[in-house]
């Protein structure tokens, strides 16, 4: 029997000698001594009594052993459940509690706070540090270096990861072994992968960018990555000449055109540069361009649907649009009130449906339905058009998304805990343009009559529950919001009044 996530990712590369991962110290992991940690990985967990179909929550630092770990879920027919590592205790505990994670992977400094959570829950818990030591590899060193891989169907669940939504509470988006090798495989061929190339990773590995596109597309490729902790300037431009391609949110692309090293000549060599996860400006587009040469392929996706639509590798790749569908993804453009499809040219509401798109959310069946139609459309909440030529446009959201520095941000998760302050009557929170960040959070508060709201404390409390990232850059207050005649924020002219709060 098969298991075709692992055999296609990683039981393709059984035994070889070649490099899989070049560290920054220098050092090389091959694909064989990789499949050999997560076969040990694997090991573990059946030892301590996971099994198929099991949840493995992971909040650790990117790392060869932190991949490996992925391997391993692949391997052992586990689901992984990748965590964001600026998530706070209190957002952990929910994803932990609503996926009935079996086990929870975490840093050695969090398992202290983790840990009471785990007993509550009676979850199994590890640690594994970034530095590849924890309780985790310690088991794994006594373990065999082979694993019998279990099987799975094309439609079993291989992964979970958490989208917010606009009424603050995450869903947990299931993506099957198909979703996830066909998307993959697709766009190998789409941007021409091979063994040859080598890729520059420098995404987190805990979203679908890292991960199921980065990530995926090396392995299925076969091609070695360089693996960086993190995205850091001056080691994205020390290890370029040693790349061939590099894949980023909009924000590394603004970062090297601001750093007068980053030139044609050390671009030159490149074969591509691919941007995602926000819009990419088309102003950064064609300053990309002038100096380095090259036109940055920029693609569409969402954590439901993985890759949807890419500009081409051949052809022109058009500033300001995400391309076309890729290859077995339908794209329709709908009126969000009737859902009849819009013609050409016009715009409304993003519907995808392909090998690509998720099972739906787990344990929500409403929200399942609400957003992904019984006829296989998925309803992706942005807002574009298609033009003449069949490129798709996206010209907004549908939903109340704030989108910084490529990690999605839900206003509403903010607008609840500031509306909890003392002194507080209501609060709004939006998106305003940020050189850096492509946007960032700026939260509006409403006293109570007579109350002098406390911003800084507030600012306090959003930090004791909420991740850095999604914590507002500034609080301004208001005696009132913006209504419409129906009652309803008008999110719109608030951001139009502070639209140029951050700009440089
Ligand atoms: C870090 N900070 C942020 C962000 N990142 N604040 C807002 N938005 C962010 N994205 C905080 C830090 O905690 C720090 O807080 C302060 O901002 C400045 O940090 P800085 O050093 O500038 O940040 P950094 O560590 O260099 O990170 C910026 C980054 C990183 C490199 C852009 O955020 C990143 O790698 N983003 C990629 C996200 C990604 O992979 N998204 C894909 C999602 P302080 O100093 O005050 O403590 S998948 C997806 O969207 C779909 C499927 C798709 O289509 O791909
Ligand atoms: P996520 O929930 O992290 O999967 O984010 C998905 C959202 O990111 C999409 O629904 C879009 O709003 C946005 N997004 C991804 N790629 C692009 C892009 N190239 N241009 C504009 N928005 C994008």
């Amino acid at each position: 029997m098969a298991n075709p996530l692992y055999d296609g990712l990683f039981g393709i590369h059984a035994g070889k000698t070649t490099p899989f991962l070049h560290l920054p110290d220098g050092q090389t992991v091959t694909h064989r001594d990789f499949l050999a940690t997560s076969a040990r990985i694997a090991n573990v967990t059946a030892q301590i009594g996971l099994v198929p179909g099991d949840r493995v929550a992971a909040q650790i630092e990117k790392s060869p052993e932190a991949l490996a770990l992925y391997a391993a879920c692949a391997q052992a027919g586990l689901i992984f459940l990748p965590l964001n590592t600026a998530y706070t205790t209190d957002e952990l505990s929910y994803f932990i509690e609503n996926s009935g994670a079996a086990l929870i992977v975490c840093d050695g400094k969090n398992q202290g706070s983790l840990g009471k959570l785990a007993g509550d829950l009676g979850t199994k818990i590890e640690s594994l540090n970034a530095d590849g030591s924890g309780s985790l590899m310690d088991k794994a060193k006594d373990m065999p270096d082979s694993f019998d891989t279990v099987a799975r169907r094309a439609d079993d669940l291989a992964a979970f990861l958490y989208t917010s939504g606009t009424t603050g509470r995450s869903k947990g988006a299931m993506l099957t072994q198909d979703n996830l090798l066909s998307n993959a495989r697709t766009l190998v061929t789409e941007w021409r992968f091979t063994a040859d190339d080598v890729l520059l990773h420098a995404l987190p590995i805990f979203h679908t960018h890292g991960l199921f596109v980065a990530t995926n597309i090396a392995l299925a490729a076969g091609s070695s990555m360089i693996f960086l902790p993190k995205f850091d300037l001056d080691q994205v431009i020390d290890r370029l000449p040693d790349a061939t391609s590099m894949m980023g949110v909009p924000t590394f692309y603004t970062r090297l055109l601001g750093d007068e090293r980053f030139t044609k000549d050390l671009a030159q060599h490149m074969r591509l540069f691919v941007s995602g996860s926000a819009p990419l400006l088309a102003e950064t587009h064609l300053q990309f361009e002038a100096r380095t040469g090259h036109r940055i392929l920029e693609r569409y996706g969402m954590t439901e649907t993985n890759m949807n639509t890419s500009n081409p590798y051949d052809g022109e790749r058009r500033a300001g649009t995400v391309g076309f569908p890729l290859p077995g993804v339908e794209l329709k453009v709908t009126n969000p009130d009737t859902g009849e499809t819009l013609p050409n040219g016009e715009v409304g509401q993003i519907e995808v449906r392909g090998p690509n798109v998720f099972k739906g959310y787990w344990q929500m069946p409403e929200k399942t339905a609400a957003e992904l139609r019984e006829d296989g459309f998925f309803i992706t909440g942005d807002l574009g058009k298609i033009d003449v030529d069949g490129y798709v446009h996206i010209v907004g959201r549908n939903k109340d998304l704030i989108i910084s520095g490529g990690y999605n941000i839900y206003p509403k998760e903010i607008e609840l805990v500031l509306d909890e302050q003392p002194g507080v009557l209501e609060s709004a929170v939006i998106g305003v343009p940020h050189p850096d960040f492509g946007e960032t959070v700026l939260g509006v508060i409403v006293p109570e009559n007579g109350a002098t709201p406390d911003t800084e404390a507030m600012l306090d409390a959003v930090s004791a529950s909420l991740a850095r990232f999604k914590h507002p850059r500034k609080l301004v207050v208001l005696d009132e919001l913006p209504r419409n005649t129906m009652g309803k924020v008008q999110k719109n002219v608030l951001r139009d009044q502070y639209q140029g709060m951050f700009s440089s």
